[in-house]
This record gives C-alpha cells, structure tokens and sequence, in this order.
C-alpha cells in the first residue's frame, strides 16, 4: 500500500498544535454562532472570495440564465475566520455528516473539523509521551431547526462544546448499533496526520483506538470506546445479522480474525468467530432489497496479503460469515525494483497489468455500495496505482509516474461475483481520489458523485437510471466551482462534493475551503 500518498505530511508544519488550540476553538464557536443562520447569500462573501467574483454572484448571474436550476441560491456557510489560519493553516473540513440526532424528521449534521495537521510527527522527530493523545480533530453538532436553519447544538447534544474523540475518519458510516431507534455513528478513525510519524524511523503508531458516537436513547450521543486495543483503521463497516444484531467489524491485517463488538443492554460486547479481514477496506452490502431480505446478506474484505490484488466476499448464513468468493483484478508480472523519494535505496514491488497499462502501487483503495435496482446493490470499487511505461528501465522512478485512479463496480448475481461496467465516460472525466455513494435524486436508488479537489475539474456525478446503469450527468452549478478563498501555497484539501445533507432526497452542493464550508441546497431539477 502507498500509505505514504494517504497522508500527505508537508513540511509546512511547524508549530504545535496545544498553542493555539483552545484561542482556535473560541474563535470556532463565535464565528460559527454568527455565520450559521440559514439566511441567504450576504456581505461576508466578498471579504471570502477576495480578488474572484464571489461565488454566488456567479451563481445568481446563472440561474437567472437558466432556468432549469438545480440549486436553490440560499446557501448557508460555516466559517472559521481567516485570521486564525495562519496558525491552523491546514484546517479543513473533513467531513459533513447528515443524522437526525432527535429523530424529528429534520435531518441534523455531525461535523468534522480538522483545526490543524500538525504535531511531533513531520519533520521534527516525535516527542510526544503520548502515543495515543487526542489529536486536534473536532467534531461540532449542528441541528436542523427548521427547514434550511442550522444551529450549533453540540452541546445540547454531547453535553459539551466539543467532540473531542482523537484522530481522522477514514470512512464514516451511521446505523443503529444500540438499537433503540435513534441512529449512532461509526468512525473508522486513523492518525496519518502527521502528529505520530517519525521520518527516521519509519512510520509509527498509525493506531487509533475504536469509537463510536452513540446515542443515550433520548437524542442526546456520547462517544463510547469499544474497548480493545488501538488498531490501524483505514476500514471498519457495520453489518446487521441475522440474529438481530448490528455487528461492527475491524478487519486486521495481522490477525488471523477480524475485531468485532455488538452492543447488548448498552454496553459494547466482543464477538469471536470472525474469518480473518484484510482491514484496509470492509463493507457489508445492504439487503437485495428492504422488502426481501433486513440483514446484510454480503461482507466484502479487500485482499492485502499475498500476490494477488482483490476482494473477497463473504455471505451471511445463520449469523455467519461464510466465504462465498474472490475477485481479483490485473495480472501479477512480478517484481520490479523502483525508487522514490521516501524510502534510502531500491525497493521492490510486484508489477501489475490492467486495463491496458502496467502498473505498480496496485491497490483496492476504498469502495461504497449503491442500490442499482429494486432487486440488487452493488459494491463500488476504487483501484489506486501509478502508471508504468512499458519501455520502462529499473529502478523505476515512483515520483515519476502517473498517479491513476479508476472505479468499477461488483455484483452477485448467477451464483458468482460479476464486474460490471457502470461508469464508462470516468476515463475522460476523472473523478478523482474520493466518492460518496447515496441516493441523491429522490428516487430510492443510489447514485455517486466524487469529492473534488478544486483543480479545475468539475465535480463528477453518476445518476442511476433506474434501470442497471449509471450516466453521468451534468449537474448545474458544478461547473463553476471555485475556491471560497484563495490560498494559493496549499491547494489542499480545499475541495467541493455533492451529497445530500438536508435529508430531503436531493443532492446538495458542498464547497470546503479552509475553514469554511458552504452548503448549497439542491433543488428538485425542472
Ligand atoms: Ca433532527
Ligand atoms: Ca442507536
Ligand atoms: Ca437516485
Ligand atoms: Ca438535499
């Protein structure tokens, strides 16, 4: 695995995090009191968007043009002012999470923050005593209060001003794990932020411990550890069993059996038995469909052991994971020697051939899964690698290399695992290094758009058909992305996605920019 490419240390980190840490978190939390207020486009967007024309002047010019608009103009933003980025200058919104906390049918946001990647890690050596020391990650409750109206609620809803767990999502997904109605939030939460790593001695302590965001069963949540021991989590998945139960899974690369806990009367329990999951990437399907089947009938492992890069599938029978297939992609050529600008010396790693390249750095790197019909879902894969020439001369240079990313999908059908074609124009409309998968047309089947680093590519969208296949459509708006607020020196991880927030069924534009996120709300399309 290129962990390496995951984690984009820089080294433009230089203070410790602890020293502005708390003034950071009252400037959060005033800014936010002010700018969270549903109302429509105001004055602050000019000061944001500096020398550009601010983005919903560009927005308004063009609906006014167009008619058939997908984005209702009212947007709201949350903000962190620019003043404090020179010290939290690699603040960004990691994730905007959609959850109704008091089950009012008005759906809630859970966010996460991160106010700095920073720490001993870098290119300082590491000296922090604490290995497993909260990092400065946070997470802030919003409700929905009414229709369009955000306001800050964590602590109505946590008992506290923040969240404060430790360390980045990896992937983050909801269910009811207690199950007493209300859903709770299961983060595959990992540190590749740079604040345990030390350069000279490899990598260290990648290990988080595992937490979940669990509601008290009166709409208020605390964060509960599950208990065990810290893991390296790039994937977890939850998984609902045939007994009844919600299972959430740690798959570990080495351990001969996956990390598993359910909750019973409240407390979490650990749940033996599990056949060995690679950990880098689990997800359990979703019932053929909600009428037929209520538990989840597949469990996908990707494979991180041993030549062969793929999946392998599991299916539920009487509560348990029975291994039902692998699927693998590319042809092994063997190893080759390369070099890149992490490593002393030649390294070797084992050549790949798919879809018409070599290719090394070869890799399952992340996956969703999507209703594709009435009848079925399907897992969306993502394959990560770095192009190889084929007139190619070892060491292969790595940094040279083209970095490619490309995105298929898995289906059980007939008895066997089938690779279906769904996303044919993604070669010529990359989508780049991440995804949602969600229903965002209202019309009860899954759909996928990428999260989109602002480099000038439009944000892609997939919409289901309805009938097996995805097309990609353009969606109005999304053409004219730009930044909130220019930094030029860090381009990272300013970035625009498309999911839908306000639980309406409808997609909705996100732009995070450093400190700020704006939700544009999508509008039934004419
Ligand atoms: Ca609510
Ligand atoms: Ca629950
Ligand atoms: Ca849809
Ligand atoms: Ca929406």
């Amino acid at each position: 695995m290129n962990l390496r490419s995951l984690s984009r240390p820089t080294d433009r980190m230089k203070d410790q995090p602890e020293k502005f840490f708390g003034e950071l978190f009252s400037f959060v939390l005033l800014s936010l009191a002010f700018c969270i207020s549903g109302s429509s486009s105001h004055a602050q967007d000019e000061a944001e968007t500096q020398a550009a024309l601010p983005i919903w002047m560009l927005y308004a010019a063009k609906t006014v043009a167009d008619s058939n608009r997908y984005f209702d103009p009212k947007h709201i933003d949350l903000v962190i002012p620019e003043s404090l980025w020179e010290s939290a200058f690699q603040s960004s919104l990691e994730l905007a999470i959609p959850i109704d906390f008091n089950n009012d049918g008005l759906m809630d946001l859970l966010i996460e923050q991160a106010i700095a990647w920073n720490g001993p890690g870098g290119t300082v050596p590491n000296d922090n005593p604490d290995l497993y020391a909260p990092s400065n990650v946070i997470r802030l409750a919003f409700k929905q209060v009414e229709t369009g109206v955000y306001q800050l609620a964590t602590q109505s809803v946590f008992g506290e001003d923040m969240v404060e767990m430790g360390d980045l999502s990896r992937k983050v997904m909801t269910a009811d794990v207690n199950s007493d109605g209300f859903v709770d939030v299961l983060m595959c939460l990992h540190r590749e932020d740079g604040r345990e790593m030390s350069y000279d001695e490899g990598y260290l302590n990648w290990s988080s411990r595992q937490k979940v965001i669990l509601s008290n069963g009166d709409g208020t949540y605390r964060v509960d550890d599950l208990g065990g021991d810290p893991q390296y989590q790039h994937g977890c998945t939850t998984a609902k069993m045939q007994d009844g139960s919600q299972h959430i899974i740690y798959g570990v690369n080495n351990s001969s059996s996956a990390v598993v806990y359910r909750y019973q009367a409240d407390q979490p329990m650990s749940v033996g038995g599990y056949p060995y999951l690679g950990g880098w990437d689990e997800r359990a399907l979703s019932p053929e469909s909600s009428g037929a089947l209520n538990y989840s009938k597949y469990l996908m492992s990707n494979i991180t052991q041993g030549p062969d890069k793929g999946v392998r599938i599991f299916e539920q029978i009487d509560s348990q994971w029975l291994e039902y297939g692998t699927y693998l992609f590319g042809e092994n050529r063997g190893p080759v020697d390369f070099i890149n600008q992490w490593n002393d010396g030649v390294q070797q790693q084992d050549l790949y051939w798919y879809d018409g390249h070599l290719r090394l750095s070869f890799a399952v790197s992340d996956s969703c899964e999507i209703r594709l019909t009435d009848t079925e879902s399907v897992f969306v894969i993502k394959l990560d690698s770095n192009i190889v020439p084929e007139n190619y001369v070892e060491p292969i240079d790595m940094d040279s290399l083209e970095f490619d990313q490309i995105y298929t999908a898995l289906a059980i059908r007939n008895g066997a695992i089938e690779e279906l074609n769904l996303f044919d124009e993604e070669r010529n409309y990359p989508m780049s290094y991440s995804f949602v998968c969600g229903d965002m047309t209202a019309d009860g089947y899954g759909d996928l758009s990428s999260i989109q680093a602002h480099n000038g590519l439009p944000v892609s969208f997939y919409k289901n058909d309805g009938n097996g296949d995805l097309v990609r459509v353009d969606v109005k708006g999304l053409e004219v992305v730009k930044t909130l607020t220019v930094l030029e020196s860090l381009p990272w991880p300013e970035r625009v996605w498309f999911e839908d927030i306000n639980g309406d069924g409808i997609g909705d534009w996100l732009q995070a920019s450093k400190g700020t996120m704006r939700i544009n709300f999508g509008v039934k399309p004419q």
